[in-house]
């Protein structure tokens, strides 16, 4: 519900020809949420391409970096340092891990599909910490229509 409203306010209006302006979402990096503790909220995020996503040192000791093996081709791989407010605009279409790189092992991760990208077709590489691979299979429940 919350991503198709999402989606109506990034659309174009029709009166008006050109592209969308670009829209900036944030991400705080937690020590605990509502998930948990050590979480990205919120942990999806639908974005159009050109969009960015900043991510907010809300609490100390995270970043957010793109995960190995868990982005579309040509994607450029980030990685913010700790405690540091990075955005980035993921450019290309698809399916984007994000990891705190302290974390990762007790499953601080988090998802951007840009585009059209359908989160069903999410492929976790063998190398993703067990509680990292636990955490997306809740993000896929949650974010799958
Ligand atoms: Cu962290």
């Amino acid at each position: 519900m919350k991503y198709a409203l999402a989606a109506l306010l990034i659309a174009p209006p029709l009166i008006t020809p050109g592209p969308a302006a670009a829209e900036t979402f944030e991400v705080r990096m937690l020590n605990r949420g509502e998930a948990g503790p050590m979480v990205y909220e919120p942990d999806f995020l639908r974005i159009a391409p050109g969009d960015s996503v900043k991510f907010i040192a809300a609490t100390t000791g995270h970043n957010a970096a793109s995960i190995e093996g868990m982005a579309p081709e040509g994607a450029e791989p980030f990685k913010g340092q700790i405690n540091q407010e990075i955005e980035i605009a993921p450019a290309v279409p698809g399916l984007y891990g994000v990891k705190c790189s302290p974390h990762y092992a007790m499953g601080m991760v988090m998802l951007i599909a840009v585009g059209d990208a359908d989160p069903a077709g999410l492929v976790v590489p063998e190398t993703v910490p067990a509680r990292a691979k636990q955490r997306f299979g809740e993000i896929l429940a949650r974010s799958s229509k």
